[in-house]
């Protein structure tokens, strides 16, 4: 039986701590796999460490946000139900291996990621393409807007965080549908980091300027990822919106399925995840705010990220790992 104090702010607080280890895991399978070109490999050896390590948590869960359909997706499947099923009844959303090409290439900031909310407090969405804007903590409220423009976001985070323009860095996929953003950005003075996947950490690096040298997401990524990068920012702070990119017929109707009426809408932050959210994040790859899978001779190391959103509790659990049988 949970405790009061537990009751009254959601989830079970202990689940904080619990949901590193799937994460780590995660990480620690994709990882062994860094920089052997094969994101295949490494995304489902990232499945399958994530899924046994997520069945032993004291929770009864659905995968809301996950590998896809359950007839293109072996395991972690959207519907797939998750955990021991005797704890507390969660949605959950997960990435095993949040930027499969970055891992393939060993190239920065790939992730295992994880988030346990609330039963509904997740947006279902399809797994269509989502445009994002997203800041960190700090800033006067509505600060940014997806409606407006590049060039006014960009001013306005300036102007906000009292620098010039050519002083603010906007992270922005490296994407032929990006060329005129990226053109409207540059224009601005503004800097632009390039990223080739993994736009979970895009977003979260926004929480952390002076760290990551971040201020700024924007651009069109994946809805699945922009509802985990939801998820991790309601823990921290930040503001952020989505809009689904429902350009078809097929995937208005999809969307309709899963619940979405309005194909326009745009979705804040606390729409997006609501509710008490645990969040966590280990770095399969070395990155700005991890570090990824450290393998030294007689353990494994492991950097992770765990927060909660009823708290804002933000830790950082650098573990060492001695008894090496249980990744195997
Ligand atoms: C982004 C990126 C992800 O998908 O969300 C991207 O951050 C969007 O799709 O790491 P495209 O690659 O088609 O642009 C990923 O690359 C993979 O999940
Ligand atoms: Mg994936
Ligand atoms: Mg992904």
């Amino acid at each position: 039986m949970a405790d009061t104090h537990t009751q009254s702010s959601g989830l079970d607080r202990i689940l904080t701590l619990e949901i590193a280890r799937v994460t780590e895991r995660a990480a620690v399978a994709a990882a062994r796999l860094r920089g052997h070109g094969d994101e295949m490999a490494a995304d489902q050896v990232a499945v399958d460490a994530m899924r046994s390590e997520l069945n032993r948590l004291p929770i009864d869960g659905v995968v809301v946000i996950g590998e896809g359909e359950r007839d293109e997706a072996p395991m972690l499947y959207i519907g797939e139900e998750v955990g021991n099923r005797e704890g507390a009844k969660v949605d959950i959303a997960l990435d095993p291996l949040e930027g499969t090409t970055i891992c393939a290439k060993n190239l920065p900031n790939s992730l295992a990621v994880i988030a346990i909310a609330e039963k509904g407090s997740l947006l279902y969405a399809p797994d269509v393409y989502m445009d994002k804007i997203a800041i960190g903590p700090g800033y006067p409220a509505n600060t940014v807007a997806l409606e407006a423009s590049a060039t006014d976001n960009i001013h306005a985070v300036a102007r906000a965080k009292g620098v010039a323009v050519n002083q603010v860095t906007a992270c922005i996929l490296d994407r032929p549908r990006h060329a005129r953003l990226i053109e409207e950005v540059r224009a601005t003075g503004a800097a632009i980091r390039l990223i080739g996947d993994g736009d979970v950490a895009g977003v979260i690096h926004t929480t952390d300027p002076d760290e990551t040298g971040i201020d700024i997401y924007i651009g069109i990524g994946g809805a699945p990822e922009g509802v985990l990068a939801a998820a991790a920012l309601r823990c921290i702070g930040g503001q952020m919106q989505g809009r689904l990119q429902l350009n078809t017929d097929e995937k208005v109707a999809r969307a309709a399925k899963m619940g979405i009426s309005d194909p326009n809408k745009i979705y804040t932050m606390e729409e997006m995840a609501s509710g008490d959210v645990l969040f966590a994040a280990t770095g399969v790859t070395d990155g700005n705010l991890l570090h990824g899978v450290r393998f030294t001779r007689d353990a494994i190391i492991t950097h992770t990220i765990v927060m909660r959103s009823s708290s804002r509790t933000v830790r950082e659990i650098k573990a060492r790992h001695q008894d090496l049988s249980k990744f195997d």
